[in-house]
């Protein structure tokens, strides 16, 4: 088999770049280690910054989301002396969309399909060659027999856990880490939202959040120690401990029920330096993970997609070939941007197991500016929508 641009993974990342790549005249074939009920049976992400809803509108995948997806154009922070908004589109004149990264790659996935778009689901034992010549290839298994996959361009999306990153000589890159002392418990339920924008609570037992996916469906989260399993957890005890966190007001109203999923996700800031390797480009989860707070990880496979395409639309369109070597560092600028938010709330909005009492006046003083002061909400306001591309 013979394609332009071979995509590895057939998450968020992947889906969309072969969508939009398509929509440019470039042809791409998709591997994925999953089976698509698989992908779709992940719960993720919550919340698009606007220029990745601007992105599907692009690829034309936007239509549910603008019928389905939330506009919110503020949140709520809950600290021990109570709660307090921040207006996005007061500070910033912008929002986000609360919609399901489930509900983006099932569109994404419908849009493909319409487009007769190539995706191996199953593809085992994914291998890439000669990534540093200008004829590239692929192999992976699929029912018991290998296959061979030459390209002209390999986008490395296969997440945190991919082949890609590690096709890059060790020696030729260089990671960036720091891992938090503590996951996220979160379970989704069918029951009402407990208020109609997010609540991010900083709370002396823990930080807690309340989401949402839709009117019906709730999306909740506990910080909890790396040791806590999730069988640990039943669906009351999970209730009790948010309902402690959040404040006394949602608390009293909230809507609870048997939870649909439940899991334990541990915190991380990750970066891969180089996001290009020869022919070889890492794409979203693959080249960097931020923690959750801030919703910043979809967000910036997002625009890591959109310089990616705009770079081999310049290579493959133009035959402007030094495009490509332009990807790496226009993303990571970005992406440091984002690494630094995401950083700074996780550290706002957490109880850290070392934390000194000075630590915690710090926290608290932070907050209070947080709250009080035009000049943070405006800071804070704007890296949450999401930065420019
Ligand atoms: P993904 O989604 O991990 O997809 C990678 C795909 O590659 C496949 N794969 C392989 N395929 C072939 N061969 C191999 N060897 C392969 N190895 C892996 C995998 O099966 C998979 O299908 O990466 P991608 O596409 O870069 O997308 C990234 C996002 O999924 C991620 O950044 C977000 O989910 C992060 N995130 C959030 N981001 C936000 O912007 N807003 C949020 O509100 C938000 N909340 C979250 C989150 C992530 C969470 N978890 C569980 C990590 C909340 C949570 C709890
Ligand atoms: C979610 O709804 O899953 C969600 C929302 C906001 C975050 C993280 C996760 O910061």
């Amino acid at each position: 088999m013979r394609t332009q641009v071979a995509i590895i993974g057939g998450g968020p990342s992947g889906l969309l770049l072969s969508q939009l790549l398509m929509k440019a005249g470039i042809s791409t074939v998709v591997l994925e280690r999953k089976s698509r009920d698989y992908v779709l049976s992940r719960i993720r992400a919550g919340v698009l910054e606007q220029g990745m809803a601007d992105l599907l509108r692009e690829a034309g995948v936007a239509e549910r989301m603008e019928r389905e997806g939330h506009v919110h154009d503020g949140t709520n922070l809950s600290t021990a002396h109570g709660m307090f908004r921040v207006n996005f589109k007061e500070r910033v004149g912008k929002s986000v969309i609360v919609y399901g990264q489930t509900e983006v790659t099932q569109d994404l996935y419908e849009a493909q399909d319409a487009l007769g778009a190539t995706i191996v689901h199953e593809a085992d034992n994914v291998a890439l060659h000669d990534v540093t010549t200008d004829k590239p290839y692929v192999t992976y298994e699929k029912d018991g027999q290998t296959h061979r996959l030459d390209c002209d361009y390999i986008a490395g999306c296969d997440g945190f856990h991919g082949v890609s990153r590690p096709t890059i000589p060790a020696e030729k890159r260089q990671e960036f880490e720091r891992v938090y002392p503590f996951g996220w418990l979160g379970i989704l339920s069918r029951t009402k939202p407990a208020a109609e924008e997010l609540i991010y609570a900083n709370h002396p037992r823990g930080f807690a959040l309340a989401s949402m996916r839709s009117d019906t469906l709730s999306r909740y989260y506990v910080q909890v120690p790396l040791t806590d399993k999730v069988e640990q957890w039943s669906d009351q005890a999970f209730w009790d401990e948010l309902r402690r966190r959040l404040p006394d007001e949602v608390s009293q109203t909230m809507e609870t029920g048997p939870s649909i999923e439940k899991s334990i996700a541990p915190l991380r800031s990750f970066v891969n330096e180089p996001m290009q390797w020869g022919r070889l480009f890492l794409v979203g989860d693959a080249a960097h993970i931020v923690p959750p707070t801030g919703a910043k990880g979809l967000n910036l496979a997002a625009s890591d997609v959109h310089y990616l395409l705009e770079a081999l639309k310049a290579a493959i369109l133009d035959k402007d070939a030094g495009a490509l070597d332009q990807y790496g560092p226009r993303a990571l600028t970005r992406i440091w941007a984002a690494m630094r938010f995401s950083w700074w709330m996780t550290t706002l909005m957490h109880r850290f197991p070392d934390q000194t009492d000075f630590d915690q006046k710090i926290q608290e003083a932070e907050l209070h500016q947080l709250e009080t002061m035009e000049s943070a909400q405006i800071t804070m306001a704007r890296n949450y929508v999401g930065l420019p591309y």
